[in-house]
């Protein structure tokens, strides 16, 4: 068994965490995931706090196990859902797209681990001095909403900025990212490609066998201009996107086509108008399998390498 800070702090068998992804994120996914030892997470996306509130009950009815809440601060309903987060006293609020902390303190006065992704060092001393209780940095090899930095120097950085634990995320589909990101600093790993692929995932099958059959270069980063960055498989439509956004069209055109695209890929596997939000890893990901094997692939290939490492890789010391 793989035991950090992290395992420690939240009760988790693994040190592992489910990405909170937008419309795949639901509450059997996230109680799968949990029940399988890691922390499920609630992609609360834009959805509206009464859905948001059903899925945590429904979550809570399928596990006794910890599990958390993703807000994405640039939802509309984004103080309706801290809202709801603090009323049913969730184990776990992670945050995305955003500073939280207006929110802070109605968690922490309800016991609640506050975790937000940062994508810089800055925001994550920030986060640190507002009282959160960790921090995922997340690199720009992730799938949807991205910073500018790769996990390979955010996280170094942002761990020595802070003394709280730092989990990692970007690129991570496998034993040998879990290791990497150990090697980096963090204390526990989070994973959404693999998990779009998982049996529990509603995303379309259509979706889940476009990342099967992905290929290392098969990402593109639209919505550069708009300040709002997302990484997600090419198609047809994600070229297109890029193609005007390069033409410079008027940004409220652009958000026009880019506004619902998100649900017609995870609901429809809707290619001519979908965003299949994606991580660079993709390329990893070879089958549909349940929640709990994906997790078990992980951490017994993570547990192996890290007592084999030197051996395995035919490193020699001294
Ligand atoms: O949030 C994510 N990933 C996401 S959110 C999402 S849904 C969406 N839809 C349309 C537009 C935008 C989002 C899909 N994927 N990851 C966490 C993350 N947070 N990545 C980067 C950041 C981030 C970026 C800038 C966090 C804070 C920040 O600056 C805040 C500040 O005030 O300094």
């Amino acid at each position: 068994m793989l035991q950090t800070k992290i395992t420690d702090m939240l009760g988790l068998k693994h040190p592992l965490f489910q990405g909170g992804m937008a419309w795949v994120a639901d509450a059997k996914l996230a109680a799968a995931v949990s029940n399988a030892g890691g922390l499920g997470l609630i992609g609360a996306a834009a959805a509206p706090a009464d859905v948001v509130e059903q899925m945590i009950l429904e979550a809570k009815s399928l596990t006794d196990k910890p599990f958390g809440v993703n807000v994405m601060l640039m939802s509309p309903y984004a103080a309706e859902v801290a809202q709801v987060c603090a009323k049913q006293r969730v184990a776990v609020v992670t945050t995305g797209a955003g500073n939280p902390g207006k929110y802070m303190d109605m968690w922490k006065e309800q016991d609640i681990k506050v975790i937000p992704v940062v994508a810089s060092a800055s925001l994550a001393k920030r986060m640190e001095r507002a009282g959160a209780d960790a921090v995922v940095a997340e690199g720009c090899e992730s799938g949807g909403h991205i910073g500018e930095l790769t996990t390979m120097a955010l996280v170094p950085q942002v761990v020595d900025a802070v003394s709280i634990p730092v989990i990692a995320a970007g690129g991570i589909a496998d034993p040998r990212g879990v290791v990497a990101a150990f090697a980096l600093g963090a204390q526990a790993v989070q994973c959404g490609t693999i998990f779009v692929c998982a049996q529990e995932s509603p995303a379309h099958a259509t979706y889940k066998q476009m990342m099967i059959d992905a290929k290392d270069s098969d990402t593109i980063v639209t919505g550069r201009n708009g300040g709002a960055p997302i990484r997600s498989l090419k198609s047809k439509f994600t070229r297109k996107l890029a193609k005007l956004e390069h033409e410079e069209i008027p940004l409220e055109e652009f958000e026009k086509m880019a506004a619902g695209s998100l649900r017609k890929a995870v609901q429809d596997g809707n290619v001519e108008e979908g965003t299949f939000m994606a991580g660079q890893v993709s390329g990893l990901v070879k089958d549909v399998a349940p929640a709990q094997v994906i997790v078990d692939r992980l951490m017994s290939g993570s547990e192996e390498l890290l007592k084999n490492l030197v051996a395995e890789r035919g490193i020699r010391l001294g």
